[in-house]
């Protein structure tokens, strides 16, 4: 059968710092692949919507699978369903990923029949079964798809993660994609899900809190098929096995491979493993992101991140004594006034980390979605990502934006444009001397994708689909059923 996967186009962010390519796509696709299709894949963050009606056009795919990680893509993609589906010969419509697997009813409701499935979960071990079923008028029954009929059970976990490797060969344009001065950059999956559980996060609620690891020879094997010179690490909380990441470690000192790294981590790991993450920094790691989200106990406890402001603070000590580039993260609250604002401004100002700045969100699919109780202000998909605020502000709406780019701005000032030059010059320069140039063309965009107007107005946009609202818990704790998409494992 002829598949075409779609991804779908940039997000906020990625107008800016990074692209990266579509890997859990290309993992679905070695998978199909496996299974004898015929695939293609187009990614919408680097080929437009043009490019994909041709491809529909030449292709003529049986089947269209898109890929909905985030909600702020969610109109886009009812739009390509029902354009697609309205055209002769139709291919059979399917849908996956993070926000789809946890909207999957109303998602459906939205496209009017032009999606035929949402498959919730890991893509891999289902997606060769439900393109085996198309037709089949009991396709709901299989594990995690849902359709306008009905949901089959929670879906299953795939065994062993070294199975399907990602067929990168079938991702195009591959030099668009970076993270900073990391360009052209390639991404790699060693673990998957998370132990903890953060109220804000659904890494755990996704993948049911289980925590499961590739072997370092697939690790390796996965690396040695990269042509970049650079790899971003997608795990949601990097080398929290300290065993694990020394045998990656050795497996590449092994294939001599020689790249540089990014990756994420929690800042407990980070104090916890910091040998590792010292071999780490020998085999190429350049750049580290540390999830700080808050700069008091309180609203750490609030977060349930389980650390406290004194070890996320040791943990940039250690990172810094390491000599990484490190970016870290701070969660912005509605209630913020311009006193509060400018105490963490001031304090972003005074340490040499690039400091991100996210708004609270009650992202479906986490915790805090079915827990806030404070009423949301917009149901409009396309403002929940993190820089818009859709919780009531406590200064004017228009006032919070001002205080937030300003304070965003920060980062700006000391990371981009000609303090970037003089710090990564001869990096970006080499770069570019290779024609990569992603990473000198975002130096000087800060104002035109931070824009308070902008990120104001774009409130004022008609809003074509709106999410469901939580259903009202009174108090109640949320159900396994509401909160999981992958069951979690039962305890014995
Ligand atoms: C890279 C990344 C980004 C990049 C985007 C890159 C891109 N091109 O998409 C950036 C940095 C821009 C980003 C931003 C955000 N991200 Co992000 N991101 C990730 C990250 C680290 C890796 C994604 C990845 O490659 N995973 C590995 C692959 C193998 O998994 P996968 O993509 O999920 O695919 C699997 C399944 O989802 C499914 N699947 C996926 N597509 C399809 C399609 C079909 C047809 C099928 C059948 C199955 C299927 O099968 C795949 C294989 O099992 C994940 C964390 C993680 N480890 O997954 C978070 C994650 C996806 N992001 C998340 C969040 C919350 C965000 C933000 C909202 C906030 C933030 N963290 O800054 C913003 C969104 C901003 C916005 N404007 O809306 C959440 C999920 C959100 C959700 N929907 O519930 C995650 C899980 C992180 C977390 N711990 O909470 N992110
Ligand atoms: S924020 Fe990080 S540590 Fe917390 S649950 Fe999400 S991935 Fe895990």
């Amino acid at each position: 059968m002829r598949v075409l996967l779609v991804h779908p186009s940039p997000l906020m962010y990625s107008e800016l710092y990074l692209r990266l390519e579509p890997l859990g796509l290309e993992r679905v696709a070695a998978a199909i692949v496996a299974a004898g299709h015929d695939v293609r894949l187009i990614d919408l963050q680097v080929f437009t919507h043009a490019d994909y009606w041709h491809e529909v056009e030449t292709f003529a795919p049986q089947a269209v699978g898109f890929s909905v990680n985030y909600l702020a893509n969610v109109p886009e993609v009812v739009d390509l369903a029902k354009e697609t589906k309205a055209r002769p010969g139709a291919p059979f419509v399917f849908v996956g990923g993070h926000s789809a697997s946890f909207i999957a009813p109303e998602f459906l409701d939205h496209a009017d029949g032009a999606i035929d499935c949402i498959v919730r979960g890991e893509g891999e071990v289902i997606a060769p079964l439900v393109l085996e079923a198309i037709g089949d008028p009991k396709l709901e029954s299989l594990p995690g798809v849902v359709t306008r009929h009905g949901a089959g059970p929670s879906p299953t976990l795939l065994k062993d993660l070294d199975l399907h490797l990602p067929a990168r060969h079938l991702s195009r344009r591959r030099h668009k994609y970076f993270i900073g001065v990391l360009d052209p950059c390639a991404s790699i999956e060693f673990t998957r899900g998370c132990p903890w559980d953060c109220s804000f996060c659904s890494a755990w609620t996704f993948y049911g809190r289980s925590y499961r690891k590739g072997s370092a020879e697939a690790a390796g094997e996965d690396l040695a098929r990269i042509r970049e010179p650079n790899v971003f690490i997608v795990d949601d909380v990097a080398f929290i096995q300290a065993e694990h990441g020394f045998a990656i470690a050795q497996e590449i000192d092994r294939r001599r491979i020689r790249k540089q790294y990014y990756l994420e981590t929690r800042c407990d790991v980070l104090i916890k493993n910091q040998e590792l993450f010292a071999y780490w920094k020998k085999l190429g790691l350049f750049y580290m992101f540390l999830g700080i989200e808050a700069l008091d106990d309180e609203a750490l406890r609030m977060h349930r991140k389980r650390v406290t402001l004194n070890e996320n603070l040791r943990a940039l000590e250690i990172a810094r004594s390491l000599g990484l580039t490190v970016a870290i993260n701070i969660i912005a609250d509605p209630s913020w006034d311009e006193a509060r604002f400018a105490q963490v401004r001031d304090w972003a100002l005074t340490v040499p980390e690039v400091v991100h700045f996210t708004v609270a969100t009650p992202y479906p699919g986490t915790e805090l979605w079915l827990t806030e109780s404070r009423q949301l202000t917009s149901r409009d998909y396309r403002l929940f990502d993190v820089q818009h605020a859709v919780l009531p502000t406590k200064l004017p709406l228009k006032r919070f934006y001002e205080e937030l780019v300003r304070t965003q701005a920060v980062l700006n000032r000391k990371h981009l444009g000609w303090g970037a030059v003089r710090k990564y010059g001869g990096a970006a320069i080499h770069a570019a001397a290779r024609g990569q140039t992603n990473y000198l063309r975002m130096l000087w965009k800060f104002s035109t994708v931070y824009n308070p107007e902008r990120q104001y107005a774009d409130h004022q946009q008609p809003v074509r689909y709106e999410m469901r609202p939580p259903r009202p818990l009174a108090g109640a704790k949320p159900s396994k059923q509401e909160l999981y998409v992958h069951m979690p494992a039962p305890v014995h």
